[in-house]
């Protein structure tokens, strides 16, 4: 399963075989092309950057580390290596031959779902676009242009799904990938949190830990897929998404480990004014980022969900692990619900409650991130505590979007949301405040002062070494 550089489009899915699919992918790449210089990271063609590059897709070989030029890198095609007797593992077709075709009757669920997916790809994309030019770092900035190659390929992945299994209408999705542009009021990005603005990197880090967390649930769900082809390429992609969230957990630890720092030494709370980011401002961000991103996981109650459930395209968390009987006829899960102006728990068919269960699944594995950013409170000797919201809190999609609560879970009118919630969520102030702290910092080694030195560098390498060279 070795990955061939010598093609124009590196794959491992015998792409000089398929000689359609060849000429129909290559035909999409210079629209691709083109849309990085306009859309992808600014002021980054003349930089060499220290990346890593896929070349196998066997667990632990796969990565080669060298300097890139940006426009150079090599996305391509890369799916896990295929299981022997795959199945599908769950829903009405439970046993079944995987599919390494689509099936007819499935195909406009599919198409959907895989348009979504992709659709998120190129949106991060954009939103991180400027970041480069107030990076805190070298070794940042080179992990922010290592995230934005692999979504890029992930949007490669879904493209080279839409190409080869849904023939016109694929190709028709695959341009409108290039379309939609992220806040744009036209043609806008499918999902909300993508149209959101990513303006500092206190927000890149928030994203890249709450958001491409998302991402790991989505395609953990997807890599159950009983479609086969659509399985092997989310597998691989989830080796990626390891990365972007490590980037977002160290990223925000040493942000708290530098306020916690200046704390002790001026002993003082009030940090603004040593130029670093205050703990309670860091709560605000942190109830942004959470609540926008369980937004991403659909309304508590899906019949959307329960079909890619029982058609066997859309699995739940590490599905095969779980104890059950895998179509979900009988089984209850559950729910929250809001009635007589109370939050309950409430239950509902566990198949229409797949979105919720997979919800319950990320919250819980966002809570450890927070959990260790507390113990960087606590050995500061530091009496605060990060909290992850409530779920009712600052939602736009499902049953508590018709509602107002507290980051606490207390339902509250309009008028006490208008009053208060500026102490919930970052405010323009706030935010006037954190982009202050953005200046670039670009000699090997220095760290901005908002933010303390990572623990080691990038495979192997120092902390001050080149990460990235200007030229
Ligand atoms: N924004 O039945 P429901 C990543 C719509 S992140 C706007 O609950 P469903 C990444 C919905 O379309 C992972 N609209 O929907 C991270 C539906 O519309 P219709 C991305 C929304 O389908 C960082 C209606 O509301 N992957 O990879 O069960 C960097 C009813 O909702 C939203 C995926 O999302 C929303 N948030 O659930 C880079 C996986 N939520 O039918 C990359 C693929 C719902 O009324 N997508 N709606 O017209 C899916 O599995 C599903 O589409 C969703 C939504 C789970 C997102
Ligand atoms: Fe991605
Ligand atoms: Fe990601």
């Amino acid at each position: 399963m070795a990955i061939d550089y010598q093609e124009k489009i590196p794959n491992n899915v015998d792409l000089s075989e398929d000689r359609r699919l060849r000429r129909a992918l290559e035909s999409w790449l210079p629209g691709y092309q083109q849309w990085w210089r306009e859309l992808g990271p600014v002021d980054s063609e003349a930089m060499d950057v220290y990346l890593r590059t896929a070349i196998s897709v066997e667990p632990g070989g796969w990565a080669n580390y060298g300097y890139v030029r940006m426009p150079d890198y090599r996305w391509g095609i890369f799916l896990a290596p295929p299981e022997a007797d795959r199945r599908v593992n769950f829903g009405m077709h439970k046993g079944d031959p995987a599919w390494q075709e689509v099936p007819g009757e499935y195909r406009s669920e599919l198409r959907r779902l895989i348009v979504t997916q992709g659709d998120t790809e190129p949106a991060s994309v954009e939103q991180q676009r400027l970041l480069g030019t107030t990076c805190p770092s070298l070794y940042d900035l080179r992990n922010l242009f290592q995230v934005n190659v692999e979504e890029g390929r992930h949007l490669w992945a879904m493209v080279y799904l839409l190409h080869g299994f849904f023939g016109r209408d694929g190709r028709e999705e695959a341009d409108a990938m290039l379309e939609r542009h992220s806040g744009d009021p036209d043609k806008p990005r499918i999902l909300h949190a993508f149209n959101e603005k990513t303006p500092d990197w206190l927000s890149f880090f928030m994203f890249t830990y709450f958001t491409d967390r998302d991402g790991k649930y989505q395609l953990a769900s997807l890599a159950e897929s009983g479609f086969d082809p659509l399985s092997r390429t989310c597998r691989f992609m989830l080796t990626e998404e390891a990365h972007h969230m490590f980037v977002g957990e160290s990223g925000l630890r040493r942000v708290i480990q530098r306020s916690c720092e200046i704390m002790n030494q001026h002993k003082t709370e009030e940090v603004r004014k040593f130029g670093v980011v205050d703990l309670p401002t860091f709560q605000k961000y942190l109830n942004f980022h959470f609540s926008a991103s369980i937004d991403l996981f659909g309304q508590e109650l899906s019949t959307n969900a329960a079909n890619y459930y029982t058609m066997g395209l859309k699995g739940r968390f590490q599905e095969t692990r779980i104890d059950d009987d895998h179509r979900l006829g009988e089984a209850r899960y559950p729910v929250p619900e809001v009635k007589g102006g109370a939050i309950i728990v409430g239950e509902a068919p566990a198949l229409t409650a797949v979105n919720e269960r997979l919800r319950d699944d990320y919250a819980v594995d966002c809570q450890r991130g927070v959990d260790k950013w507390n113990r960087v409170i606590r050995d500061a000797g530091i009496d605060f505590e990060l909290k992850i919201p409530h779920r009712a809190f600052n939602r736009k999609v499902g049953i508590f979007a018709g509602i107002q609560s507290t980051p606490e879970g207390r339902i509250i009118t309009e008028a006490e949301w208008d009053r208060e919630h500026g102490g919930w969520l970052p405010s323009e102030e706030d935010q006037a405040y954190v982009q202050s702290l953005m200046a670039p910092v670009t000699e090997p080694g220095k760290m901005a002062n908002w933010i303390a030195a990572p623990a080691k560098g990038i495979d192997g390498q120092a902390i001050d070494f080149e990460y990235v060279r200007f030229n």
